[in-house]
């Protein structure tokens, strides 16, 4: 297929380095283990890796508190070891994206040092100080989201930084020149290396409302919720001014070929798709997380899609997401028989994957007992269900003690399934979600339908179902959804009676002719070609 950039055709696969593969047995994921493991990516069928943070950090937030932005942090190894697994990548034919963490250092930064020490040092707008407000209190309501006021006062100058996260993670001031400048050096810096593109965390939030006003507060809050839902997030992202940073920041990749700009962005529909920027000056794919945050329910999934693809700008290229490092995963919340029909869903709508790494052996949520926490946001909101910890866990190679992740304990528990539930065994089975998922990645690889083609919704009557066609010139598919736990006999609107199946989620009717029904079993979703 010669038509379509990489990251278009391309599916990502996201790998939390701490968690994919330890190679000095301290029982923490790091870069070299991940080159150890890149014939799994070819293997599996994947075309790039995102790799969550890498850099220098005091690990407050497991590496999205950045001290050193061109520094590999020695746990995870050197430059030098990244270096060698970018061009053992390449040489795979395999991409490289790094995350990018603009809106917040650590405060461990050189830069923060410099600008707390004194209200007149040069670096002191380079990050957001206000003075107290009148009563003593902190200058504004705006709350961390990870739980307690945004804002910390400092005893060195009396003044209060304002951090959307962490106290441990200070915001820079997007509005400084200076900032933006010293930053797009970051990004040329692993651009010049050789990455492949970035993926821009929190993106939405890198400018806040010029005047500091209160946010509203939200009247639908209930007190289960976390502490940042109290308020609407009205002025403390997603302002206008953002999209003139987001559109320099696709200047800077677009020096070089072929790169690409991911931006994490938790917003609806409407908003979200204005970061694809005015004339498509945004970013490439700006996340859409929707999948995650709709209810796994046939009729609502469906009008999503509908809703999505209506919104998208005219030559906007979409892209679907069921997991990352901050979400419950997929299997967790669908349960296993549904993670597949969630990777049938994935893999064959119209834009680009990103997959969560051990997603593709469906592990699940790993309970992780109360002095095993990890996660800062646990350890500041306990007990209402927010910590993170439970879909970090190392990913699981083997039947061996630790699963192959590592000789000794690693940082976070294994799933106790993990004799079961491992690369090696599920390799081996014929049946297994992890064929499956490298089976949909060939179908992809060999449909420009699938990769490329139209997306058409299929009317079908039938409740619980999804169906659609993907198409484009001769080759045309069609994908028919069970998300219910009733078999179902699915009439097709298209009267041309001759299919097959291609491939079903139970991997066990390939090559059944199809006339104008098609039969589902529970949990079970089937590609269907023309004969
Ligand atoms: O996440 C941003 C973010 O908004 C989430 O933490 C969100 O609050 C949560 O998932 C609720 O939906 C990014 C990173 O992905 C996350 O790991 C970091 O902790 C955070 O930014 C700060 O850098
Ligand atoms: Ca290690």
């Amino acid at each position: 297929m010669s038509d379509g950039s990489w990251w278009k055709r391309g599916v990502i696969y996201q790998v939390y380095p701490r968690s994919f593969q330890d190679s000095n047995d301290d029982g923490i994921g790091d870069l070299e283990g991940v080159r150890r493991r890149l014939d799994y990516f070819v293997w599996l069928g994947v075309d790039a890796i995102w790799l969550s943070p890498i850099f220098v950090s005091p690990m407050a937030d497991f590496g999205y508190d950045v001290a050193d932005y061109q520094a590999v942090d020695p746990i995870f190894g050197s430059l030098a070891d990244f270096d060698r697994l970018l061009a053992q990548a390449h040489a795979r034919g395999l991409r490289v994206v790094l995350d990018f963490v603009p809106n917040h250092t650590s405060i461990e930064h050189e830069w923060f040092r410099e600008s707390r020490a004194c209200r007149d040092n040069p670096k002191r707008d380079w990050y957001i100080w206000r003075d107290p407000a009148p009563d003593g209190g902190p200058p504004n309501n705006w709350l961390s989201n990870f739980g307690g006021p945004g804002w910390t006062r400092d005893s060195l100058t009396g003044q209060y930084y304002y951090h959307a996260f962490l106290p441990q993670q200070p915001d820079l001031n997007w509005r400084n020149p200076l900032v933006r400048e010293a930053m797009f050096d970051v990004l040329r810096f692993w651009l010049d290396r050789g990455v492949d593109g970035f993926r821009v965390d929190v993106l939405w939030h890198l400018i806040k409302d010029e005047w500091f006003r209160d946010n509203p507060p939200n009247l639908g809050y209930d007190a289960h919720q976390a502490e940042i839902q109290r308020h609407l997030q009205v002025h403390s992202a997603d302002q206008p001014e953002v999209h003139e940073v987001v559109a320099q920041m696709r200047g800077v990749i677009d020096a070089y070929p072929e790169r690409v700009l991911i931006g994490e962005i938790y917003l609806p529909i409407e908003r979200l798709v204005a970061y694809y920027g005015r004339d498509l000056s945004g970013a490439h794919l700006p996340f859409n997380f929707q999948l995650i945050q709709t209810a796994w329910n046939a009729h609502e999934i469906a009008a999503l899609i509908r809703d999505y693809e209506e919104a998208l700008p005219d030559g906007g290229w979409p892209n679907w997401v069921l997991g990352n490092h901050d979400q419950p995963r997929i299997g967790a919340r669908v349960g296993k028989r549904q993670a597949r029909v969630a990777a049938m869903l994935l893999l064959t709508l119209r834009g680009t994957p990103t997959l969560y790494y051990g997603d593709e052996i469906c592990l699940c949520k790993v309970d992780v007992p109360p002095e095993q926490v990890q996660d800062p946001w646990e350890k500041n909101e306990p007990g209402r269900g927010l910590g993170r910890d439970p879909e970090r866990t190392p990913m699981q190679w083997d039947a061996s003690a630790f699963a192959g992740f590592s000789a000794r304990a690693p940082w976070l528990p294994l799933d106790p399934d993990h004799e079961r539930c491992n690369v090696a065994r599920l390799s081996e089975d014929q049946g297994s979600i992890l064929t499956l998922y490298r089976r949909l990645l060939v179908a992809r690889r060999a449909h420009a339908g699938l990769c490329l083609g139209d997306y058409a919704q299929l009317a079908v009557a039938e409740p619980d179902v999804i169906a659609y066609e993907r198409a484009r010139g001769a080759d045309r598919l069609i994908v028919v959804l069970n998300l219910g736990r009733e078999p179902r006999e699915v009439h097709l609107p298209q009267t041309d009676d001759r299919r097959s199946v291609m491939l079903s989620t139970f991997l066990d009717r390939e090559g059944e002719p199809v006339g104008r029904s098609v039969s589902l079993r529970a949990d079970e979703g089937v590609i269907l070609r023309y004969c």
